[in-house]
């Protein structure tokens, strides 16, 4: 399989995020990806292809303008200010506050921002770009003409993208990598998509770019969010709405959920996917569900990413799968490239 990377994303680095009341170093580190990336190398999966430019237009499919202009200035505003800290909200337009854009940074932050797990730094910006462009990369060799067609890639994406909605970001997550791919797809001429979301946490993000489509069926596998992150999205009564009626499936499941209940609600997702019909899928990929991961609490063991790897190749459909989550750093190689190499071995 091919994987597309880039070393940009090495510029997002050195925030802090909030835990437990005191501010400790982010759990989403740029070894992540390189460890990913040294497995790919390892493991021989396929060649690695730097991303090509596809510029700001397909991103702004996704994501509004305001929302844009902001992410591309607002270190800038934020050091102008004598900030020198990564930059973190402390107020948002909660029930019985206004939804305003205040003028002020971090009025602004608490606008655009839903957490304080998502520190914002200088190379924020570019490093949120690229992941943008990885993602596209490999979208378009799915849909590219002759030799350059690939059935599968790997958009080796950091920082990651599924808590991202069109004007908001949170959760680590700055761009959608997964949305703007999948709406890419759609914009080379795939009448229908998928995305299936397999983060141990719910994709809010995708959710709610799509929520009203019929065109691109979000399914999401994660811990059940009356108990864990993101909270406030990803229950099972969320099934989408006008045109997307019945095109949003969560799959919310208990704390310390093992393999078996998790590819239990696999089946079922495979199944509406087959059911949908898609012309390309996209998985939005986080193996924090890795019973060692010490933000996730679910149990799968690293054999297991193999075996669901090579369930998704029975789906049969043109798969780009984009790098989402994933926090215990030695394993997360083993953990995502298995997903890639069983994906690889099922497609004979
Ligand atoms: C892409 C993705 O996986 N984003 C997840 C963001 C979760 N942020 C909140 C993490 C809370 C970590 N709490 C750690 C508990 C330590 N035992
Ligand atoms: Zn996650």
């Amino acid at each position: 399989m091919l994987t597309v990377y880039s070393e940009e994303h090495a510029l997002h680095a050195g925030g802090a995020e909030l835990n437990a009341g005191a501010l400790v170093p982010s759990y989403e580190v740029p070894s992540r990806v390189e460890v990913i990336l040294a497995r790919v190398r390892s493991a021989g999966l396929g060649p690695v292809v730097a991303p090509e430019d596809h510029g700001l237009g397909p991103v702004e499919r996704v994501h509004s303008p305001r929302f844009l202009e902001f992410l591309s200035t607002a270190w800038e505003q934020w050091h102008a200010c004598g900030h020198r800290e990564a930059a973190l909200p402390q107020i948002w337009p909660s029930r019985h506050l206004r939804a305003v854009e205040p003028d002020n940074i971090v009025g602004k932050l608490g606008y655009y921002c839903f957490d304080a797990s998502t520190p914002l730094v200088a190379g924020t910006w570019r490093a949120a770009y690229a992941a943008a462009q990885v993602a596209l990369s490999a979208a378009g060799r799915l849909a590219s003409q002759g030799a350059r067609r690939e059935r599968a890639a790997f958009a080796l994406c950091r920082p990651p993208g599924h808590h991202a909605a069109s004007d908001l970001y949170g959760g680590y997550c700055f761009l959608n990598n997964a949305a703007i791919a999948a709406q890419a797809l759609r914009d080379a001429g795939a009448a229908r998509v998928a995305v299936l979301d397999v983060d141990y946490h719910h994709g809010n993000g995708t959710q709610a770019i799509f929520y009203d489509r019929s065109d691109v069926l979000f399914l999401s596998l994660h811990c059940e969010p009356r108990t864990e992150f993101p909270f406030f999205l990803g229950y099972a009564d969320e099934r989408g709405a006008g045109e997307g009626e019945g095109y949003n499936v969560n799959y919310p499941l208990p704390r310390g959920s093992d393999f078996g209940a998790w590819s239990e609600a696999l089946e079922d997702a495979c199944r509406r996917i087959e059911r949908h019909a898609p012309d390309a899928l996209v998985i939005s990929l986080g193996v924090d569900t890795y019973k060692g991961d010490p933000v996730g609490s679910f149990r799968l063991e690293s054999a297991d990413f193999a075996t669901y790897g090579r369930r998704l190749a029975q789906l049969r459909r043109p798969t780009v799968f984009v790098m989402e989550g994933g926090y215990a750093v030695e394993e997360i190689g083993i953990n995502a490239v298995n997903v890639l190499q069983g994906f690889d071995e099922a497609s004979g």
